[in-house]
């Protein structure tokens, strides 16, 4: 099944933010740092009008540590560019954050002079809890499913810092589809755009083959299945995802797989990594198109 999704907010969201970027001195652009290259927009390259950018690699509690590391000096080699793991939820990673938009534009922050600051990224990457942790209470509503902001709003934190919340915004053309696989994984795609037993088995594969023992590890597999298929069956069976007669019901069992992903549970995974091309390119299971 292809994935495609492009609510229209998002549409109007982006021509909003490609106005209000002009009056912005900082971009934190919110990735996740578990597929940072496929939860970057590139539509930010052409509104960011040369604006000094930091990259937060949000919910490195859920990546690959090793990865993520190597997925900043990765960042860094742009100029401009500054790369920064974080966990959103965290104060401490929080007022990091602050330390770093304030070195970035030192002449800012003064009473009348309030430093800028727009937070964008795709959907789901945690820019509300960001924002929510940067203000120390709860401004910005937050959920576990993408679209969750869907109109822009500015929070004065009161330290000298006008911080602009963002709906989380995807491109229409998703001609990439190995990456809106990995999106949808990482819950960055509507339920209403995707097949969770297509994602499933595609999550599955990439699982066997670059975290086997985890797998069987949380699963409490006694061999590795061969096959994607058979990983989500034996998966569906440790989780009770069954049907009358005792079969699997596929479809939840694979959902449950990816609730479990998405949360961490199975253990901490990048879906990405640098130095070559990232993950698989497409997608390695596929249903009927539509
Ligand atoms: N584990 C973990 N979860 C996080 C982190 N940051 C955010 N989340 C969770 O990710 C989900 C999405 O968070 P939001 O803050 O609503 O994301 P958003 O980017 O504002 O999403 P949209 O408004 O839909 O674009 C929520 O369930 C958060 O609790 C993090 O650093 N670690
Ligand atoms: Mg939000």
């Amino acid at each position: 099944m292809t994935i495609r999704w492009y609510p229209g907010h998002m549409g109007k969201a982006q021509e909003k933010m490609a106005e209000a970027i002009r009056k912005i001195d900082v971009i934190i652009e919110v990735l996740d740092a578990r597929l940072p290259i496929s939860s970057s927009n590139h539509l930010l390259g052409e509104m960011r009008r040369n604006k000094p950018c930091i990259k937060v690699l949000n919910k490195s509690d859920l990546a690959d540590p090793a990865v993520t590391k190597a997925w900043v000096r990765y960042f860094e080699r742009e100029a401009g560019v500054t790369a920064i793991p974080l966990s959103a939820k965290l104060h401490a990673d929080a007022k990091k954050l602050i330390k770093l938009c304030q070195k970035t534009v030192p002449h800012r922050g003064k009473p009348g002079w309030p430093l800028r600051v727009m937070v964008f990224g795709i959907p789901n990457t945690g820019k509300s809890t960001l924002i929510n942790t940067l203000a120390g209470k709860c401004i910005a509503k937050v959920g576990d499913k993408p679209a969750i902001t869907t109109i822009g709003q500015q929070i004065d934190l009161k330290n000298g810092i006008v911080l602009t919340d963002t709906p989380g915004i995807l491109w229409p053309n998703m001609d990439d589809q190995g990456g809106a696989y990995r999106l949808a994984a990482s819950g960055a795609i509507g339920a209403s755009a995707l097949d969770y037993t297509c994602v499933g088995l595609f999550a599955a594969e990439y699982m066997l083959g670059r975290y086997p023992e985890l797998v069987k590890e949380r699963y409490k597999l006694p061999e590795l299945p061969e096959t994607a298929a058979a990983a989500i069956e034996a998966i569906g069976r440790r989780l009770g995802c069954l049907i009358s007669g005792g079969e699997i019901n596929i479809h939840r069992a694979a959902e449950a797989f990816l609730r479990e992903l998405r949360a961490g549970k199975i253990g901490r995974i990048s879906l990405e990594e640098p130095g070559e091309a990232v993950g698989l390119s497409e997608p390695a299971v596929t249903g009927s198109d539509n």
